[in-house]
């Protein structure tokens, strides 16, 4: 008789216990699933934060906005001291790039007579050739001064 209660208890017992693991099985199951979705928050919220890092550390560290270059000169940002480095002064002037100053190209003497010269920001111009003489007109801008030179000629008019 008692083998039979005990048979048949552990029945119950078996059939409780399945009860309980097929419970266990569906809340493991849910649980998988909730890190599932815990795994792709937690990649959004990495990304995000990468993302936000990535701002934060080029925000602050813009050192081109405003452009510290002088006007017209472009700046490109640069990860050494003081974080930017400026383009190449605009023609006719010379300079680091944040600074640039026109050059004098009449120091040069690109013109007929040194009177004739006039220096412009950026470049200079010649006047024209003084009366009798002729001559095409020169401007130019910076080294244009060392290659082109005004040339004011006398025209034999009793040639022609
Ligand atoms: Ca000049």
């Amino acid at each position: 008789v008692n083998g039979d209660v005990g048979s048949l208890l552990g029945g119950d017992h078996t059939k409780a216990l399945i009860g309980q693991l097929i419970i266990f099985n569906q809340i493991l199951g849910e649980l998988r699933l909730d890190i599932r979705e815990q795994v792709k928050e937690m990649a959004l919220i990495r990304n995000s934060i990468l993302e936000c890092q990535v701002c934060g550390f080029h925000e602050p560290r813009s050192r081109c906005s405003p452009n510290p270059c002088y006007k017209g000169v472009a700046c490109l940002e640069s990860l050494q001291y003081p974080g930017f480095t400026c383009g190449a002064c605009p023609p006719g002037t010379s300079g680091n790039g944040t600074h640039c100053e026109d050059i004098d190209e009449c120091s040069l003497q690109p013109c007929f007579s040194p009177e004739a010269c006039v220096n412009t920001v950026g470049g200079f111009s010649c006047r024209p050739c003084p009366p009798g003489l002729w001559g095409a007109p020169l401007a130019g801008t910076g080294l244009d001064a060392k290659t082109h030179r005004q040339e004011c000629v006398d025209v034999d008019e009793c040639v022609e």
